[in-house]
């Protein structure tokens, strides 16, 4: 026999302080957007499932673009410095934010990461948000453009099985293309399910080890 329980809105733990919560957010990350403006900044968010390459992908950009543009990273992750080290070999400037039990990044905490950050001199910020596929998706920074990353290590359903996220997308990056056919995952499938959700995102396969796709995912910012 099998059985589903449905959650209604509002029911439980979905009470006031939800709601407020969320509004705070929003009120702060368009707080966190006009200052961004105001500087000519232009920031990006990184979302995606904990190890699916997010950092790679922030490395490889970094690498590629910081003769261009002056770049600032923060990085959201729950205690560790490990992934604003890694890039911060690559010459840009870093900020990590360590959420300590908080699965998310949120407004408040990216406007003191942004106190950090010498905005006169910085054209490009991108997030790193702590890696989960859940709770960030309900938590706007103030950034123009949000980059969702998967991978095929996940599996075949991780796109249906997490459609908020999608919705909201600018890029989705379809990163590790080259264990796909170890892990017998069809990216036609996992680019198909992102289309179903969200039509207007575009997809990008990448090998984020290697640097395979991001001149692609360099377009698609308009970079
Ligand atoms: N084979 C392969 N490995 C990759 C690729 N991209 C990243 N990796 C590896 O996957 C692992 C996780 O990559 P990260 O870039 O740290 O992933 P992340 O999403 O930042 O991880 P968290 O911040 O811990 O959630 C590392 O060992 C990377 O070297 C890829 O395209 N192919
Ligand atoms: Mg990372």
């Amino acid at each position: 026999m099998k059985k589903l329980i449905k959650a209604d809105e509002g029911e439980i733990f979905d009470i006031e302080l939800a709601t407020d919560l969320l509004a705070e957010n929003e009120r702060l990350a368009k707080i966190n957007l006009e200052l961004l403006k105001k500087h000519g900044v232009k920031a990006i968010d990184v979302l995606g499932s904990v190890g699916s390459g997010k950092t790679s992908l922030l490395e490889q950009l970094s690498q590629s673009l910081k003769e261009k543009y002056h770049i600032a990273v923060i990085g959201g992750d729950l205690t560790t410095t490990i992934d604003t080290d890694r890039i911060a070999k690559h010459g840009v400037d870093v900020v990590q934010v360590n959420t300590g039990k908080e699965c998310h990044l949120d407004a408040n905490l990216v406007a003191k990461a942004l106190k950090e950050i010498n905005l006169t001199q910085t054209d490009l910020l991108f997030i790193e948000n702590v890696g989960n596929l859940i709770c960030p998706a309900e938590f706007p920074l103030g950034s123009e453009k949000r980059i969702v990353v998967i991978s095929v290590t996940e599996g075949p359903f991780m796109v249906v099985k997490h459609p908020f996220v999608f919705m909201e997308a600018d890029i989705v990056i379809i990163n590790k293309i080259d264990l796909a056919e170890a892990m017998d995952v069809s990216i036609k499938n996992l680019e198909k399910d992102v289309h179903s959700i969200n039509p207007r995102a575009v997809v990008i396969k990448t090998n984020c080890r290697k640097g395979e796709g991001i001149d692609r995912v360099i377009d698609a910012l308009n970079l």
